[in-house]
């Protein structure tokens, strides 16, 4: 039984028993405290959610179901997807099953076009993925069966079908949105006979002669698959889909907190100021020019875009796994090259600096820089790429966690006057 919702089928019953059974022998046991400071300060820490999907440990970054991320990097983004909602990965037949439905259910309506094309011709990319995949909302079957009475057993079955389908036509709305927004032309056909990071890369358009650019789109589509369930696209998909919103309105509404600039769309800002130092210095810097730009990037009050993380305090293996790649097929690009200089020169200067708590690249350090190098430039667009990868990890929390039976989200929140009240003046 490899085929991957025999495989859920399979394990679900097991998994229920098993959270049945933790929260009735240990339900009231204490796994995290929260301060003032975390409390007013986006919950970093707490630990109050549950994801099995994987973990970003901070001194080796992300764990897929027990599987380093940097020994996965040779698999396909499909894989990555059945790895992260089994634990195993796929098997031939549950591979080539997986991928036949991808390809069945690639062709997306023609009314998300018109939606697409009626938008403004300057809106942002991710505007319009959003807005395009929340436009296919009509076709969920979770809605659909839920209307009809669905048992709450049966809900990861269609949360199930709505994250395949969606995932589908995911590519094909992206590419268009890319297509469109940036003027490249007709539209693309799916090529039904590609997998789906090799044909997601087709329908962009970008020449690829030599099959690298479908590499880097296989590889990115692996490595920004999932990042646990407490960041703000999971949590906020993870909220959404809690109070059974379907998985169009959750994946969606994630990509919205995906788009902010502190988390998905730090990867265009990292592009941004590798440029801007290309142009300043006519090329790639000296050492000391380069230590002198970041030392007055940081006295102006701003940030070194690609450094630091709210939970890693290495560099991320996301980063050295792109930069492996960039030292592979594009060594002497003086794009690429700032990149692999800023990795020699930041983490010391932010150290001197002494803010923040992780001095190394994160995984928009060099990424775009990749994607610059093949001809790819629109940079608004790169967190469109982030949304379809990550929209992986999403659904198969949401998934899981229809199957698991998960509440509805609904922390406690407390006022100012109840900390002074309850804390300082107690
Ligand atoms: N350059 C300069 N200062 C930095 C810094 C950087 N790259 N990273 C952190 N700091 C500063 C913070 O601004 C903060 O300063 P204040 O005390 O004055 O507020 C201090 O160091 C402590 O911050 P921290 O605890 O180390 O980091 P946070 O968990 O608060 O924030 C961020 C994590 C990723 C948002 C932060 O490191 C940052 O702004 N980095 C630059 C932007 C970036 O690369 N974002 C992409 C993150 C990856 C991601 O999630 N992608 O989706």
């Amino acid at each position: 039984m490899a085929k991957l919702k025999d495989k859920l089928a399979e394990q679900i019953p097991n998994l229920r028993e098993e959270i049945r059974s933790i929260i009735k022998e240990h339900g009231d046991k204490v796994i995290s405290e929260v301060t003032v400071k975390q409390a007013y300060g986006g919950m970093r820490g707490v630990k109050a959610m549950i994801c099995d999907t994987s973990l970003v440990e901070p001194n080796k970054g992300l764990i897929i179901r027990g599987i380093p991320i940097s020994e996965l990097t040779d698999r396909l983004p499909e894989e990555i997807f059945y790895l992260l909602l089994t634990g195993e990965l796929p098997d031939k037949e549950g591979l080539e099953d997986l991928q036949k439905q991808l390809s069945e259910h690639s062709k997306v309506p023609e009314y998300v076009w018109n939606v697409l094309r009626a938008m403004d011709p300057e809106s942002h990319p991710m505007a319009m993925l959003s807005t395009g995949v929340l436009s296919m909302e009509k076709e969920s079957i979770f809605r659909k069966r839920y209307n009809e009475g669905m048992k709450k057993e049966e809900y990861w079955e269609p949360a199930l079908e709505d994250s395949i389908r969606l995932l589908a036509k995911l590519t094909g709305v992206a590419a268009g949105v890319y297509r469109i927004r940036f003027k490249k032309g007709d539209l693309i056909d799916p090529d039904p006979n590609l997998d789906w990071g090799g044909n997601y890369a087709q329908m962009l358009g970008i020449p690829d002669p030599t099959g690298n650019f479908a590499d880097l789109i296989r590889l990115y589509l692996v490595l920004h698959s999932d990042h646990e369930g407490g960041n703000v696209s999971a949590n906020t998909c993870h909220t959404v889909g809690s109070a059974l919103s379907d998985p169009y309105y959750a994946v969606t509404a994630g990509w919205n907190g995906l788009a902010g600039p502190l988390h998905g769309l730090a990867n265009q800002e990292c592009l941004k100021f590798v440029l801007s130092i290309k142009e300043k210095f006519g090329g790639v810097p000296t050492d000391e020019q380069l230590k002198q730009f970041a030392w007055d990037t940081l006295n102006s009050g701003k940030v070194i875009p690609g450094y630091g993380h709210a939970v890693l305090r290495v560099t991320d293996p996301r980063f050295a796994a792109f930069n492996a790649f960039g030292k592979k097929v594009c060594a002497d690009d003086p794009v690429f090259q700032i990149v692999d200089k800023m990795y020699q020169i930041i983490p010391d200067v932010l150290k001197e600096h002494g803010k923040a708590k992780n001095p190394y690249p994160n995984v928009d350090a060099g990424s775009g820089a990749l994607l610059y190098h093949f001809g790819l430039t629109e940079f608004d667009y790169y967190t469109v790429l982030f949304s379809v990868s990550r929209a992986m990890g999403m659904l198969s929390q949401l998934i899981i966690n229809r199957a698991m039976g998960t509440a509805i989200t609904r922390p406690k929140s407390v006022g100012t006057q109840w900390i002074k009240d309850n804390i300082i003046n107690k």
